[in-house]
């Protein structure tokens, strides 16, 4: 059965790879699964159409014959139970890569996705230098954790999981800063995920919407 995601048609990371289709795609291309994209404008996102299969008009969404699914994290989570390569088949490693799936999107994703968001909203609030000093604080705390207990593996528990696939894809947004700078056993972890066959896959993809977009 055909594969369908959506993504942006343009996106306004012009082709970095940070919206997160790409995670979604990532999946796909570990598992070896192919897939069509059909690509959203913002305001198709907002339409009936689309909103039947994401109720908060936004991308990414999966289909599958009758299955419609949004939320990037329940898609990965579902592409990882269906197909070998993302999850473990003992029970418990299995539990832990699940734990780590949750912690990169629960714990670690949320005020690094904050921090973006206020260098591009809150640039002219008065208080935008502290509330970056106070995101950063919140980051450093998450990195310190996830610093110490990776330390020198090369990946979270055993081998490449669908844990890994969400923690390199949410550090990812802090690529080039000096904070996952600080963490140099990080940024070898970020650099070992996007250095992965499938991961280079994926990013070539979504950036040939860009690339086609901007030129067409
Ligand atoms: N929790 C949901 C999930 O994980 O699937 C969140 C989905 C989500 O935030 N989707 C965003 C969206 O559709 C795109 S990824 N936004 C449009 C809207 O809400 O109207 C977030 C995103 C957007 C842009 C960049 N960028 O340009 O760098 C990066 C990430």
């Amino acid at each position: 059965m055909t594969i369908t995601i959506t993504a942006f048609e343009r996106s306004p990371d012009r082709g970095k790879g940070l919206a997160r289709d790409m995670r979604v795609r990532w999946a796909l291309e570990e598992v070896g699964q192919p897939y069509d994209v059909r690509l959203l404008s913002f305001k198709a996102m907002k339409e009936p159409a689309h909103l039947a299969l994401h109720p908060f008009g936004q991308i990414p969404t999966y289909e599958e014959g009758d299955l419609a699914l949004f939320e990037s994290g329940a898609i990965v989570f579902h592409i990882a139970e269906r197909h070998a390569g993302l999850l473990p088949d003992d029970a418990n490693a299995r539990a832990r890569a699940i734990t780590w799936m949750f912690a990169a999107l629960n714990t670690v994703e949320p005020p690094i996705f904050e921090r973006a968001l206020a260098t591009i909203l809150e640039r002219d609030q008065p208080w935008y230098e502290q509330r970056l000093r106070v995101l950063g604080e919140s980051i450093r705390n998450r990195l310190d954790g996830l610093s110490g207990r990776l330390g020198d593996a090369e990946w979270l528990d055993g081998a490449f999981s669908a844990g890994d696939l969400l923690m390199v894809s949410v550090l990812l947004r802090l690529k080039g800063s000096d904070i996952l700078q600080e963490y140099p056993n990080l940024s070898a972890y970020v650099a070992r995920g996007e250095a992965r066959p499938a991961y280079r896959r994926a990013f070539d993809a979504q950036l040939a919407v860009f690339t086609g977009a901007s030129s067409g």
